[in-house]
């Protein structure tokens, strides 16, 4: 199926629909797996496509490894829940992944990050070609995390609710050894309990704040996140992690959407009452599974900021990147291990990501050499020794030569040491090296 066609909003409810902006004569896409009511309220569409993947040779879908592709946003909270249950739980080569450019086009999510802008293993340009493979006329919202069946072409499902606690279930025959148990048949009614009103309130709530179009519905969603929040952090005070001792998908699913809040909710979604930083019991709470391996090399601050003020331009229309918060606090000591808790149960943490894969340009210690690249839309770090230095993301080149700017994680990062042939981004942060955003004095067009 080809990518030529722009695909619609939903169609199954009378909402208005999220609309095609035009901006520096690019469109960009607003999302439309969500829709605002006549009366303001925000709606978050069901995922269309819910087969599973399941342990069972007969089925449509039987897990098999090297058959599925799991395409994902680093931008994405729901996303961002698969890459590190996958990671969790030792699946890299088992399940491969695609990361999408961070910012949609009328298309939806593109690969232009790829070279050629194609997904070197789907052969497509846009997610939405395995959508449409799956299901010609469909008109619903292209949404992911998105699993791809690579055979076929086709979408097996974007269905985020049951995709991890699949990855926990079904693909065990594929854990790593030392595997922690993510969803322990025990633990499971209190966790399912916890994750429901973390989706209602906190996940989803923070986009039912955003996303209101009428002052009574943004208020409800408001007090209701904050009523939450200020309920996990009366739990997390005296307990390490949300259910028993040992990181499960509860945690995940709230650690996911916690290290977007300062970023991007606090601002873009109006969800202000205060900062995650502000809140000492689940600030430390984030830190400490941001700092865990598996949770850190997920994050991408900088594919965060883009994608929410960017292609939400109904909420911001000048697309304007905050340059903050300062985000280094996230690598400070959280001191949790004083409350115990065993973080992967009887099993250990898993290894490093695999090559391509460590996405956190922030982590302590994450050093990028000139020339180097590892990452999915950085293409070389360029320039002289002793000039200033530019990352390229998606196939550009740095205007003007070497540039400026040295463009990563949380907007450009200016560095102006000598021959730093191996640049260490945690000390860079740390000496406040941050910058004038990358449209600012420099054009750069990603
Ligand atoms: N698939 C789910 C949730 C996943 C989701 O909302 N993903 C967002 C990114 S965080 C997305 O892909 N939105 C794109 C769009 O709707 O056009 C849904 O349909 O509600």
């Amino acid at each position: 199926m080809s990518s030529d066609r722009t695909h619609a909003g939903r169609e199954d409810l009378d909402f208005r629909k999220s609309d095609v902006v035009f901006y520096n004569g690019g469109p960009i896409m607003v999302e439309n797996n969500h829709s605002t009511d006549a009366s303001g309220e925000f709606h978050r569409s069901r995922s269309h496509f819910d087969d599973r993947i399941l342990a069972d040779a007969d089925a449509r879908w039987p897990v098999e490894p090297g058959r599925y592709r799991l395409v994902v946003s680093l931008a994405c909270p729901w996303a961002s829940r698969m890459l590190v249950v996958r990671r969790l739980l030792g699946l890299e080569s088992a399940i491969s992944l695609g990361v999408t450019d961070p910012i949609q086009d009328e298309r939806s999510w593109r690969f232009t990050l790829d070279p050629g802008g194609v997904d070197p293993v789907l052969g497509i340009g846009f997610i939405g070609d395995a959508y449409y493979a799956r299901e010609a006329d469909y008109t619903g919202g292209i949404s992911v995390p998105a699993i791809v069946d690579i055979p076929s072409g086709r979408l097996v499902t974007n269905d985020y609710l049951q995709m991890t606690l699949d990855l926990s279930t079904q693909w065990t025959a594929y854990h790593r050894e030392g595997a922690p148990d993510l969803y322990p048949e025990h633990a499971r009614a209190e966790i399912d309990e916890i994750v429901e009103a973390v989706f209602q309130d906190v996940n989803n709530g923070v986009y039912r704040a955003g996303f209101a179009a009428a002052q009574d519905k943004y208020d409800r969603a408001y007090t209701a996140l904050f009523e939450r929040l200020d309920r996990l952090e009366e739990r997390l005070a005296t307990r390490r992690y949300l259910v028993g001792d040992t990181i499960t998908e509860a945690d995940i699913r709230l650690f996911t959407t916690l290290v977007r809040f300062d970023a991007v909710y606090h601002g873009h979604f109006k969800c202000n009452r205060n900062k995650l930083s502000e809140m000492p019991a689940l600030w430390a709470y984030a830190r400490d599974l941001y700092q865990t391996p598996g949770f850190t090399d997920t994050v991408d601050f900088d594919h965060i900021k883009r994608h929410y003020y960017q292609v939400h331009t109904d909420i911001n229309p000048t697309r304007i990147v905050p340059l903050g918060p300062d985000l280094s606090g996230w690598n400070t000591p959280h001191g949790r291990e004083e409350l115990g808790g065993r973080p992967f149960g009887d099993g250990t943490a898993p290894p490093p990501p695999p090559t391509g894969e460590d996405f956190n340009v922030l982590r302590p210690g994450r050093a990028l050499s000139v020339g180097e690249s590892d990452r999915p839309g950085v293409d070389a770090v360029g320039g002289d020794p002793g000039q200033f230095q530019c990352v390229v993301h998606g196939g550009q080149e740095c205007p003007g030569g070497p540039a400026p700017a040295f463009v990563d994680s949380v907007g450009p990062v200016l560095l102006d040491q000598a021959g730093f042939d191996n640049v260490d981004l945690g000390d860079v942060l740390s000496a406040r090296d941050l910058v004038a955003p990358v449209n600012q004095g420099v054009p750069m067009d990603f």
